[in-house]
């Protein structure tokens, strides 16, 4: 290819790309492949001017405006911040040889400060206040002229409308309007779970929310809003002489200023701020995709001045993307502890987001589809924070295709080489069917405990830090066990002997063809097995609660294991509670209730919780059902968690009124329940349900067992905690306790911990880097505490 037709492709391919980027929102590409062809485009009309043509993309700057909003000229241009695309330290240091230079600064002289922060991967957005109260809110565009985009601006709950006490006149804020990663991702689920299609990243989707024409569709995607900057301003005579300064009286303000910043000093400085913060990244609760570095002194910053568009008071230094291409060289599907089967691409290696991927999750059939992602493709993937890789999209444009007969000499017929995924009818570990029930997403391995793959995660599962913790239980050795036949139900780990794991080990080095070096030497290497049977012994007497979460019971988490644990004290309880008990349980729904209970009457989880006993695994901390069940054993709480169709907690409690009890409705006949004088719908929805002896059985069952353990349950405490029946949400980092910590000491008193803020929660417990919960819990006027106050509730 001449470099004359090369550069017509870049130039073609890149105004594509733009298009698609700042005109649909839509981008196909990571923006560093952009960054790549742009480059290349630079390159090579640097090298042969006469390429450069009118329509290169290397001429334009900025943004189209999309037709539909009013455009915006901004009073002060929204400069860009030039990139330092050294990933390395060097380029902090880079940065700030070039400050000392353009102020005139020998060697003697002292070290520049810095204000350094990160740098968010949103959209630029101009605030503008008058009087205190927000009239205009623009996008950046080319810098010069933006989109007014005031009233999809206006849903964000964390831009004030009316700013605190006293600001200036007139105050246009900048910043960037972000979305969160829990946000997108419960953005993402629910789309999934709608059968839409899903959102590419945070930073697509929040921009394309808010070039939303409609103010009401922008107001579904949940957006965040950092500020980090000043347009134009009149009337502040208080103004700080500084940009961390600044920033500090933005907050005062009301703008949400991101915590993670600091004032630091030198080259060095930055590249420690630099280091620190590539640390915190995958904890952070969004996107960044670099540190900005910007000289603190406004009077230094007025020195610099600007060059072109840029000011040399600032640069932006890049973290590795966090999105790359690659090609996905196979398909194939994984099955996990509760059968779920899901699809993974298998990638060319490709380095992104620092790690190096060579997989990445499809999630589901239906997800697979929609992408139509196959073999041989060229794919998006994307790995930010501590989730999985996934494969954002594909470049359709880049999939291989054949010719086949049919096309004419113009126009070829062309067939993608590779067919559209579909998923294995059968469990590709064990052969059982694979099915996928009605409005599921879903499709799992019918094998149950049959399935080795099944037997692997359920074993790998209940052996984790989490669950019951046992030591030296690796993948390779689960793997080894499950499949020589060594380990065939979590009880068989208690029976293992050390001859066992010696023959184990001996047989999989013989499959594998390995010979260890011990065996070479003539001796037998028994200190790991040694250590293993030590440290499966060892887990012998776990609290309840890890136990209970240890079974892999479907619904159940950590934190049904615990309340479980709590209220009920035993293992021999939790294991013949029936579902309409386990409905009164605080947190606990009938999906879960009913998942409970049936796994506990499934007679193979019943012999494996034998053998567990046998074997000698028992809970260390069993104690008589809690005092707090009295309350919920309440005939009308039992009645209504029956959830008999019609019969409302309303009419339960008439039924009570009337002399009902639990016996007398089991056994009551069509007649005796047409003259308990309820209305006619419901008295034959519940003539209907007792024709079913099995809801009769239920009623006796449920009201002997509520005798039973009213006859057991201590008197209510006055030490029950003083905390019982507060509900707490952690957000954040606090300084000293971990999130766990914290919870534990809530929970110690009574207390309940739980993921969102509504009316309802009593406490907010906020750290640093608070975020939506925190603003969350400021609208509704809920308490903040810091972790100092925790501790003063709690002394
Ligand atoms: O977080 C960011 N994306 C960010 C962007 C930031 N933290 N600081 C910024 N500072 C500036 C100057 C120095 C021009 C006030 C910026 C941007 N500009 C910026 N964002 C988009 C274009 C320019």
């Amino acid at each position: 290819m001449t470099p004359e037709q090369r550069a017509a492709e870049l130039r073609d391919l890149l105004n594509r790309y733009a298009h698609e980027y700042y005109v649909l929102d839509l981008p196909s590409v990571p923006d560093a492949e952009y960054d790549r062809l742009f480059r290349e485009l630079e390159a090579l009309e640097l090298a042969h001017p006469a390429l450069k043509t009118l329509d290169s993309p290397t001429l334009r700057v900025g943004a189209g405006i999309l037709p539909g909003f009013t455009p915006v000229v901004h009073a002060v241009p929204m400069l860009s911040i030039r990139t330092e695309t050294d990933v390395t330290e060097n380029g902090a240091f880079a940065f700030d040889a070039s400050v000392r230079r353009e102020l005139g600064l020998g060697a003697d002289d002292p070290q520049v400060e810095y204000a350094a922060e990160l740098k968010f991967d949103g959209l630029a957005m101009s605030l503008r206040y008058v009087d205190g109260l927000l009239v205009q809110a623009a996008t950046r565009g080319d810098g010069t002229t933006g989109e007014d985009v005031t009233q999809n601006i206006r849903t964000i709950r964390q831009i004030p409308l009316r700013l605190n006490g006293n600001p200036p006149a007139l105050l246009e804020v900048r910043g960037e309007v972000y979305m969160r990663r829990d946000d997108f991702e419960a953005l993402n689920a629910r789309q999934r779970e709608r059968g839409d299609k899903t959102f590419v990243n945070p930073r697509n989707t929040a921009a394309g929310a808010v070039r939303q024409l409609d103010p009401a569709l922008a107001a579904q995607r949940p957006l965040s809003f950092f500020a980090y900057g000043l347009g134009e301003v009149a009337g502040w005579s208080g103004m700080p002489a500084t940009h961390s300064g600044l920033l500090d009286a933005l907050a005062g303000f009301g703008f949400p200023v991101c915590v993670e910043r600091d004032v630091v000093l030198g080259g060095a400085g930055l590249v420690d701020f630099h280091r620190r913060m590539r640390e915190r990244r995958d904890a952070l609760p969004f996107d960044i995709d670099g540190i900005v570095y910007k000289v603190n002194a406004l009077v230094l910053q007025r020195e610099l001045g600007f060059r072109t568009r840029e000011p040399r008071w600032a640069v932006a230094h890049k973290y590795p993307a966090q999105e790359a291409l690659t090609t996905v060289e196979a398909i194939n599907v994984q099955v996990g502890r509760t059968g779920a089967i899901t699809p993974v691409a298998r990638l060319a290696p490709v380095f992104v987001g620092g790690v190096t991927v060579t997989n990445a999750t499809l999630h589901n059939e239906d997800e697979v589809r929609r992408k139509d992602v196959r073999v041989g493709d060229t794919v998006i993937v994307r790995r930010a924070g501590d989730v999985i890789p996934e494969v954002v999209s594909v470049l359709l444009e880049q999939r291989p295709m054949d010719e086949v007969v049919g096309g004419d000499m113009f126009t070829p017929a062309l067939q993608p080489r590779y067919s559209a995924f579909e998923l294995p009818k059968a469990c590709p570990v064990c052969g059982s069917h694979v099915v996928r029930e009605e409005g599921e997403a879903i499709a799992r391995c019918s094998g149950g405990l049959f399935c080795s793959a099944q037997r692997k995660e359920a074993i790998r599962h209940f052996a984790g830090r989490r669950m019951m913790d046992i030591e030296g239980l690796g993948e390779r050795y689960i793997d080894n066990l499950v499949e020589l036949d060594y380990v065939h139900g979590i009880a068989d780990l208690y029976t293992l002997t050390l001859d066992d794991l010696l023959a184990m080990k001996r047989r999989a080095d013989e499959r594998d063809g390995v010979v260890p070096e011990t065996v070479l030497a003539g001796k037998v290497a028994t200190r790991w097995a040694e250590n293993l049977i030590a440290g499966i012994a060892a887990s012998k007497h776990p609290p309840l609660a890890r136990l209970l979460f240890a079974l892999g019971i479907r619904h159940v988490g950590e934190s049904t294991a615990k309340t479980l644990a709590d209220w009920l004290g035993s293992l021999a309880l939790v294991r013949r509670a029936p579902a309409a008990l386990l409905r009164v349980l605080p947190d606990i729904g009938n999906a879960v209730a009913v998942s409970i209970a049936d796994f506990f009457s499934e007679p193979k989880n019943q012999q494996a919780l034998d053998a567990l006993l046998a074997a000698g695994v028992a809970p260390a901390d069993e104690h008589a059902p809690s005092a707090k069940l009295r309350t919920q054993l309440d005939p009308l709480v039992l009645l209504a968690a029956l959830a008999i169709p019609k019969l409302t907690e309303t009419r339960c409690k008439q039924l009570l009124e009337k002399g009902v009890t639990l016996p007398a409705l089991a056994d009551a006949t069509a007649e005796q329940v047409a003259g308990f004088g309820l209305p006619a719908e419901v008295t034959s929805a519940l003539q209907g349900w007792l024709t079913d002896p099995a809801q009769a059985a239920q009623l006796h069952v449920l009201d002997a067992l509520r005798n039973e353990l009213l006859a057991q349950l201590p008197e209510q405490s006055a030490a029950e905690g003083m905390l019982s029946g507060k509900t707490f949400v952690l957000t954040g980092t606090l300084p000293t306790l971990s999130r766990d910590e914290a919870a534990a000491m809530i929970e110690a008193v009574g207390g309940k911990v739980s993921g969102s803020v509504s009316k309802k929660t009593h406490y907010v417990v906020a750290g640093e880097a608070a975020g939506s919960k925190l603003a969350k819990a400021e609208e509704l006027g809920v308490p903040v505490l810091d972790e100092d106050g925790l501790r003063a509730l709690l002394m």
